[in-house]
């Protein structure tokens, strides 16, 4: 069997810099990815509009200054095809590629007790043996169907955001289903409405957006940028979610009803996904300032939408603001108001089944040529248990995780030696410019690794009081905000059967960040580092 030091599975983001960090420490490496190409989610995530809802200047690598310099986003916020652009041209200027296979996926991963090493199997037939195995494979890369009755009688051409055809999709002159009103419906429904002959959106539970304000990247704002650059990204890691932004001290409850609309309507101008949250403390704590915010939004709806009945019921009213990933959208309200496109509230009437012809709910038949799902993805969690490594004494991770996620710091599982997560549950992730957050852990990891080789050791593992330790302080956090209210994606709430659990750590990247170095500067406290004849080290 094939030997080296590293599987790394994933070659997204995370995975790209997991190479290109792990390499310092002459480390051999192998990488998989399923995709043709770098760049994770956003080789996969081709649907008309997709975009990524953190700026372009903050959603980049840090790690090399000359990159910084050298490369120019073009828009405020990047289209997809820019941002994979940019992954390629990471990929060449560190020869990333050399490492990575690509269209191949990783089946299985298990852990030899007698060799401590990952046995790594992919759908290629490949068999490596590896030391460590670092789980790259990100948050939102795993796609959801929904669990809807005779979606495979249609006669027509379906479609998944997250797995959208590498041609075009023409839909001029044809009628077009939506099922799904996330980021990704909202930033599809626009230029489909555009296009199509007629637009029908199916809408389960009605989002929170503000409008993002896109536009070219002026110069003079690339240049001040460029001028500040690493001290800029230092200032973001100190923030709550790896993005300078001012977040008010004060409370929306006790302040006055005209500062609050001003401060509100400052935050819609901004055209950023946090602009409305941040302009009060308590957005995100108390339900009285978070039904304040949502007024706000609604009021927004109600002045674009031209029919009333309409706006009311593109009003989110069964969850607090912001609990769920708030949506930045170009003209989603203003799309309701054209002749060609049509709601159906599935809260009124659920869907009862597709059939060869459409879409079928309890109170009409809606006849369509292509449906198109913005269903989103097992999230979080879905990528891991969908490869499901088997640890120490044979236990599958599925096992450990049948009542919930359970890590270390979102890094590191008991019962998993050798195995790293990259923006794992219990790690801030998806709350934070992920980026930020990538660039962390894997330095982290690659620190940890670094102080392995040095002293001898070649077997990791987090004992099972820290990790209990970590997940009762992630959860009492989480229990003092309102995120776990909303049947979300970060509880797990959108997948059947799933456990509903709050998985992202919700105190703040810069928190997490202290965390972290003090496990570290504790001689990982928590961690057990063993060498083959000595034991402990
Ligand atoms: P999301 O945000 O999970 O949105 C999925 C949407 O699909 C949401 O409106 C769901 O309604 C809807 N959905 C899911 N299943 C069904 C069924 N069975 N019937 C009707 N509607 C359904 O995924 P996105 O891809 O939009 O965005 C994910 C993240 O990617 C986003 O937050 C950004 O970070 C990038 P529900 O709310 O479950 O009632």
């Amino acid at each position: 069997m094939e030997r080296c030091d590293v599987v790394i599975v994933g070659a997204g983001f995370a995975g790209m810099y997991a190479i290109h960090r792990l390499r310092r420490l002459d480390l051999t490496l192998r990488c998989f990815d399923a995709a043709g190409d770098v760049g994770g989610t956003w080789w996969w995530n081709r649907y008309p509009g997709a975009r990524c809802d953190i700026e372009s200047l903050d959603y980049s690598y840090s790690f090399s200054p000359e990159l910084e310099q050298d490369w120019d986003w073009t828009e405020r916020y990047a289209t997809q095809p820019e941002i994979l652009r940019y992954a390629g041209h990471v990929a060449d200027r560190f020869d990333l590629r050399r490492s990575i296979q690509f269209d191949t996926r990783v089946e299985s991963a298990t852990f030899d007790d007698e060799s401590a090493r990952w046995d790594v199997r992919t759908d290629h037939s490949d068999a490596v043996s590896a030391q460590f195995l670092v789980m790259a494979t990100g948050c939102l890369s795993t796609p959801k169907l929904p669990e809807i009755d005779g979606i495979q009688r249609f006669g027509g051409a379906t479609y998944h955001t997250a797995t959208w055809p590498h041609d075009d999709v023409d839909f001029t002159g044809r009628r077009v289903a939506v099922i799904g009103t996330g980021s990704s419906g909202i930033q599809v429904i626009p230029l489909i409405a555009e296009q199509a002959a007629h637009l029908t959106v199916f809408q389960r539970t009605p989002a929170y957006s503000t409008p993002a304000r896109n536009g070219p990247l002026h110069p003079q704002t690339v240049a001040a940028r460029k001028a500040t650059y690493q001290a800029y990204r230092e200032r973001a890691r100190s923030t709550h979610i790896g993005v300078v932004i001012d977040v008010a001290a004060d409370s929306a409850t006790s302040a006055d009803p005209a500062e609050r609309e001003r401060r509100f309507s400052e935050g819609w101008d901004e055209g950023t996904l946090y602009g409305v949250a941040s302009k009060f403390a308590d957005i995100l704590i108390d339900p009285a300032a978070n039904e304040l915010a949502a007024e706000f939004l609604r009021q927004r709806i109600r002045d674009a939408v031209a029919d009333p009945d309409v706006a009311e019921r593109l009003s989110p009213r069964t969850f607090p603001y912001a609990t769920k990933r708030p949506c930045l959208d170009t003209g989603y309200f203003e799309t309701f108001n054209r002749p060609n496109v049509a709601l159906v509230d599935l809260r009124a009437a659920p869907i009862i089944e597709v059939n060869a012809d459409g879409i079928r709910t309890t109170e009409q038949q809606v006849d369509v040529d292509d449906i198109v799902f913005a269903t989103g993805f097992d999230a979080i969690t879905g990528p891991l248990l969908a490869l499901d490594p088997v640890g120490a004494g044979g236990i599958s991770l599925r096992e450990k995780w049948s009542a919930g996620p359970r890590t270390y710091l979102g890094i590191a599982i008991a019962g998993f030696p050798n195995l790293f997560l990259v923006t794992g549950p219990g790690s801030p992730s998806v709350l934070t410019n992920v980026i930020v957050s990538i660039e962390h852990h894997v330095d982290w990891i690659a620190d940890l690794l670094a102080t392995m080789i040095e002293r001898g050791a070649t077997s990791v593992e987090v004992d099972e009081i820290a990790e209990a330790g970590w997940v009762e302080h992630v959860n009492e956090i989480g229990d003092l905000t309102l995120y776990p209210l909303a049947a979300s994606w970060y509880t797990g709430a959108n997948v059947d059967g799933k456990p509903r659990v709050l998985m992202p750590y919700v105190g703040g990247f810069c928190a997490y960040r202290k965390h972290c170095a003090a496990t570290a500067a504790n001689g990982y406290e928590g961690f057990t580092l063993t060498s083959p004849g000595s034991g402990a080290c």
